[in-house]
């Protein structure tokens, strides 16, 4: 890094932005230093602040790009992108930490993406589980670091609208309820490991739902637009036990139930279509992986938040 700035120095110019980030796994500390440096080099664009602390106080991040990035503006959608609610799966939080990166150095130059930035409030959570993350054994498959600091699954701990058992609502889940209802999201994704998959509404039902939706075409057009987008989703990826998903895509219920999920209290509650994206067989790979999971996910990426102007 610093001989880019001698170079700069050198030439008589001030770098606007000296650091790009590493293919590496970046933890509490390293990710609110890399947002701080992002928000303090694109000062005009985004917005970073917390809304919320996990159970042992560390802070819920969210950083905002847009050209108006501090307000909602009439015209301008609010689109979200959270990861890492499951504090071992962490390939998401590590792509929405290269997606704001991308985002940013390429506002400007870039036509399309200096389109979406100018047109859409774009917020981007990578952690909702922080203390999950730091407690993770780094396994493939299932480790502790799933559940926040007080062993809640936080895909189980929103009101679930199919059902009535009370849950007891954790510091991590009110922050992104809050958050949901300042806000007026339109369209979101979640991202989860574990899978390679894109699974949409509904995640339960009752006796007499099915778990479709009203807006299933909707849905299942905007899952089919990650997968197709995806280096591989699209083929319908098998990981050990699970089935071969059709087109890389299937609805939740059908899956498996989930109650208390966050997908449909967005829709539910929220008024904000949500589909959950599974990016990798391994919940923890190695880090040597990351830059391939950034490649095969950037196109789908960004053509996901397109469809936030398609007209909902
Ligand atoms: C999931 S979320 C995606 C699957 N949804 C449904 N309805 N089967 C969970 O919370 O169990 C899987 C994950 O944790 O990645
Ligand atoms: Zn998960």
């Amino acid at each position: 890094m610093l001989w880019v700035l001698k170079c700069c120095m050198f030439l008589g110019v001030l770098p606007t932005f000296v650091s790009s980030l590493d293919f590496v796994y970046h933890n509490t500390h390293a990710v609110e230093s890399f947002l701080r440096e992002i928000n303090a080099n694109f000062p005009s664009i985004t917005y970073l602040h917390s809304i919320g602390k996990s159970v042992e106080g560390r802070d819920l991040w969210v950083i905002v790009i847009g050209k108006y990035p501090k307000m909602h503006t009439v015209g301008i959608p609010e689109f979200k992108y959270v990861a890492n609610m499951h504090g071992d799966e962490v390939v998401g939080r590590e792509i929405l930490l290269h997606l704001v990166e991308y985002l940013v150095t390429n506002y400007k130059t870039d036509p399309v993406i200096s389109r979406l930035i100018n047109n859409t409030r774009i917020h981007i959570l990578p952690s909702m589980n922080p203390d999950g993350f730091e407690a993770s054994n780094r396994d493939c498959l299932f480790s502790g670091g799933r559940y926040n600091k007080n062993n809640y699954d936080l895909n189980r701990n929103f009101p679930d609208a199919f059902g009535t058992d009370a849950v007891s609502i954790q510091l991590e889940t009110r922050a992104v309820m809050d958050w949901i209802k300042q806000e007026t999201f339109v369209l979101s994704a979640n991202f989860h490991g574990g899978a390679v998959v894109a699974s949409y509404p509904y995640d339960n039902a009752n006796a007499t739902t099915n778990g479709i939706s009203p807006d299933d075409d909707v849905f299942i057009h905007l899952a089919k637009l990650y997968a197709k987008n995806h280096a591989t989703m699209h083929q319908g990826v098998i990981c050990d036990s699970t089935s071969r998903f059709s087109n890389g895509i299937t609805n939740g219920y059908t899956w498996y139930a989930v109650k208390g999920g966050m997908q449909d209290y967005n829709y539910i509650y929220g008024q904000c279509l949500e589909i959950t994206i599974e990016l990798s067989c391994c919940k923890y790979p190695n880090q040597t992986t990351l830059a391939q999971y950034w490649n095969e996910n950037k196109v789908s990426l960004i053509e996901y938040m397109k469809q936030v102007h398609m007209g909902m």
